[in-house]
């Protein structure tokens, strides 16, 4: 995988979603994934008009919304749409597959409807993919990606949680899109994504245990393909100036991998 580029890896990906997004990377030459950690709905489509060109995926919270409503999902659909990026929500389930179902399609946010990515938990067991297979709203376009590992300090993801969620994984791959993780050696099948987050300009951490790697940290030594970058951007003075420079040097770092061996 680490030295096989992504419009290979578009062939090998069995999930139409990771096919799409690998096609994505390579025309827009970006592993760049922006963590859209904002409240309000219009800094979120501001982000997306000015940022979308840079990156591949708008990584959304959308319990965190204030003003959430319909309008918002049509406008970002709309700039995903022109800027060419997906988007993907991060809602980490983690309950049984019936609870997810039901959370994953009703209540205000009808994810289901809108996002092409979305982030779950293991823990519950293979269960967690059924229930959220059997509320997709569009059977073919859903990207799962299954957390294997986290940034945090403290996790208590082992490597046997690690090794089983990898087990998991493969009776699910029209679903699945790929896995979270911060170690370069858990996936075998080049046709998985390993999205990577706590990344930042320089190694550094925050007050509650949140770890930083550089952008060539990310993609040489954690083997990420797409690294998350929230607060290094969105925090900065100038978020499209700062915005370029994660997606040249994350991009520097995949064609650098790819001559490597
Ligand atoms: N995220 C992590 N670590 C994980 C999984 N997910 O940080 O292991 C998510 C957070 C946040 C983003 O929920 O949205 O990635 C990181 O944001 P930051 O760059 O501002 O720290």
């Amino acid at each position: 995988r680490l030295q096989m580029s992504f419009t290979k890896r578009a062939d090998i990906a069995k999930n139409e979603v990771a096919k799409t997004l690998f096609k994505i990377m390579e025309l827009k030459k970006t592993n760049l994934c922006l963590a859209a950690d904002v409240t309000k709905t219009d800094e979120i489509l501001n982000l997306a008009e000015s940022l979308g060109p840079y990156i591949c995926v708008l990584k959304t919270h959308v319990d965190i919304i204030e003003d959430f409503n319909d309008d918002f999902i049509k406008s970002l659909k709309g700039l995903a749409e022109k800027h060419n990026f997906m988007l993907m929500e991060d809602r980490k389930f983690a309950d049984i597959g019936n609870t997810v179902s039901l959370q994953f399609s009703k209540g205000v946010y009808k994810i289901s409807e809108w996002t092409d990515l979305l982030t779950a938990h293991s823990l519950p067991g293979s269960g967690i993919l059924k229930g959220l297979k059997s509320a997709m709203s569009n059977k073919n376009q859903l990207g799962i990606f299954l957390l294997a590992e986290m940034s945090s300090e403290g996790n208590l993801l082992s490597k046997e949680y690690s090794g089983q969620t990898m087990d998991m994984i493969k009776d699910f791959s029209d679903i699945v899109a790929g896995i979270v993780a911060q170690t370069p050696n858990l996936i075998d099948d080049a046709g998985l994504i390993q999205l990577s987050p706590g990344c930042r300009l320089e190694e550094s951490g925050d007050d509650f245990g949140q770890k930083y790697n550089t952008p060539e940290y990310i993609i040489n030594e954690k083997g990420g393909d797409i690294a998350v970058v929230g607060r290094g951007i969105i925090e900065s003075k100038n978020p499209v100036e700062v915005a370029k420079t994660y997606r040249d040097r994350l991009w520097a770092a995949y064609e650098n991998r790819l001559n490597i061996n």
